[in-house]
């Protein structure tokens, strides 16, 4: 069987208001399966390169391709069910704790539900709720911690199909212990996905297949950890720190 999620960048160059360019020829490219992690420092475009693969804005110059197709052609709720994604800023509705979950996969079963729950380390906290499953979430989940919220859109990537996962800081605000604690999840959720991975802490990205070092919006380093670290250059100085 063929696992499908392959990406391309091609020439991507982008800016979200005029003259103010944020990247500049992006040319990446994502077997089908593979991990990549994209560093750099604050503004660097990072997110801004998960922004264009979501197709949240339409890009200037530059094509994007998935599975060979150019994503200007792929209906929204086609790439929707294609890309799952937990980002620094969660994404909750009001509905049930379940409801939440389950998001797009409206076929899924209570204990695949449940069974997600667990990958995400989420279950524990859940079972503790008023209702548990049932609990009703206020709008984007006030009534959670910020950690919490972001294990409830874990537990939907993982309930998810989709070939594609986009983890944008996804364990930001959850404590260090649970995060260790989540690894395990996080690698379960990973395989057999195109992943892209941006992360602060360097550790969660050193075994991904391509590491991508931006800096004002340019490519200026690629590689493995240990390629990078013998390069001695960007990605050397951000992680000896
Ligand atoms: P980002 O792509 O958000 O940079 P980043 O993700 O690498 O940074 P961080 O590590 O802090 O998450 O931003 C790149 C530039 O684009 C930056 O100058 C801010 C600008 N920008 C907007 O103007 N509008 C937006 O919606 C976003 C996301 C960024
Ligand atoms: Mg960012």
């Amino acid at each position: 069987r063929r696992i499908k999620g392959e990406v391309v960048l091609k020439d991507v160059t982008f800016g979200y208001v005029p003259g103010k360019t944020v990247l500049k020829r992006i040319n990446v490219t994502a077997k089908p399966g593979q991990k990549i992690a994209f560093v750099g420092s604050t503004g660097a475009g990072k997110t801004t390169i998960t922004n264009l693969i979501n197709r949240f804005y339409e890009i200037e110059e530059g094509e994007i391709y998935i599975d060979g197709i150019n994503i200007r052609r792929i209906k929204k709720d086609s790439l929707r069910s294609n890309i799952a994604m937990v980002l620094q800023d969660t994404h909750l509705f009001s509905g049930t704790v379940r409801e939440n979950i389950r998001y797009g996969r409206l076929d899924a079963t209570d204990e695949e539900v449940v069974a997600a729950a667990k990958i995400a380390c989420a279950h524990s906290f859940i079972e503790r709720l008023p209702e548990g499953y049932d609990t009703v979430l206020e709008g984007d989940g006030a009534n959670l911690s910020q950690g919490e919220r972001q294990l409830l859109n874990i537990a939907r990537a993982a309930i998810s199909k989709a070939p594609i996962l986009i983890l944008d800081e996804a364990t930001s605000s959850v404590d260090t212990r649970t995060e260790k604690y989540i690894e395990r999840g996080m690698d379960r959720l990973m395989k057999n996905r195109t992943t892209f991975v941006i992360a602060h802490r360097l550790s969660t990205v050193r075994n991904a297949d391509l590491i991508i070092v931006l800096e004002h919006g340019e490519i200026i380093e690629q590689g493995t950890h240990e390629e990078l670290l013998d390069l001695g250059g960007r990605y050397y100085q951000l992680y000896t720190g």
